[in-house]
């Protein structure tokens, strides 16, 4: 059964196109969103936190225990399709792990294909801490069917995967620095040793990566932090694996101290949008985020220009 809900009272900017207010998503807390156009209608696929210190999880940490997915065909008013995956209908995950963290979603020959980080509770596929589990749909709400194994290979959170202009696939994610992979055609299993990607920005955690192609550049975007907070920087190549030179700062550290940002970028009827969080909905806990979109630019030159938070 799906809820239709109206997570959004239409309040518009008018900044590059009408959006509808920051934060989108305003009856739960969501993050780390992941867009994708699917159909004609934009969805986006984030983490969910819940309130801490309610007997599930960590005290005063990230506490996620399954996933919704969200879609909307104008980015005003958007629908929540309700959980596709939860802990517990991972078979290899820890059910009591809350640790589902950002995903991703991409489609291929008609199928969809979730890829999220948890813990694993069964060790045997890639030992303790993250590994990255896939499920797999019909349509972009689901129902998801998760896979029985985590990817083989593969430890750390962060899933993103780019679908290139040949059809080659590849998964990037992170464990401190930012690593990435040629995948199967299957989208189940690697079909290269994981790499770091090389010529990052050496110091400081970098975690989020999620990777597009614009006119033949391609452009690696992750959160970094090296002082207090996140800030979403960006590095260009010519191949989707790198080399990657360090090209600019996307969106600055939070002038109100949310330790962590996570972005996608995409282009939606000829406007580009960068989506983020913020813990617009929780000014004191940064572990309980929302959702928030803005629009985005391109210099004639590629470069992406700087982009100000708003939140109306
Ligand atoms: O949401 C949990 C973690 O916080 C994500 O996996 C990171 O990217 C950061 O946003």
């Amino acid at each position: 059964n799906r809820l239709l809900l109206l997570v959004v009272i239409p309040l518009f900017l008018t900044l590059g196109n009408a959006l509808a207010q920051n934060p989108i998503i305003q009856n739960q807390f969501t993050a780390d969103p992941t867009a994708r156009v699917f159909k004609d209608r934009v969805y986006v696929y984030p983490s969910h936190d819940i309130l801490p210190n309610q007997g599930k999880g960590k005290p005063d940490w990230f506490v996620m225990e399954d996933y919704h997915v969200f879609s909307s065909a104008d980015l005003k008013e958007w629908t929540d399709h309700g959980e596709i995956v939860n802990q517990k209908s991972v078979p290899w995950a820890d059910p009591e792990g809350y640790s589902m963290w950002a995903p991703d979603c991409v489609e291929r020959n008609g199928k969809y294909y979730f890829y999220f980080p948890t813990k694993a509770q069964d060790t045997t596929y890639n030992g303790q801490g993250f590994s990255i589990g896939v499920a797999v749909a019909d349509q972009p709400e689901g129902p998801f069917k998760p896979q029985a194994k985590p990817i083989a290979n593969v430890k750390g959170i962060d899933p993103n995967v780019l679908i290139d202009k040949d059809g080659q696939a590849y998964l990037y994610w992170s464990q401190g620095h930012i690593y990435g992979a040629k995948l199967k055609d299957n989208m189940l299993e690697l079909a290269s040793e994981p790499k770091v990607l090389k010529d990052l920005p050496d110091k400081g955690l970098k975690e989020g990566p999620f990777v597009f192609e614009r006119n033949g550049i391609y452009y690696m975007t992750y959160p970094h932090v090296e002082n207090k907070t996140e800030r979403l920087e960006y590095a260009v190549g010519n191949n989707p694996l790198g080399p990657f030179t360090f090209n600019g700062v996307i969106m600055d550290e939070s002038p109100t101290g949310c330790w962590t940002n996570h972005q996608s970028i995409l282009s939606f009827k000829n406007q580009w949008y960068l989506f983020y969080h913020h813990n617009d909905l929780s000014p004191n806990f940064d572990k309980n985020r929302s959702v928030r979109i803005d629009s985005l630019f391109f210099e004639q030159d590629g470069a992406i220009r700087k982009v100000t938070p708003t939140l109306r």
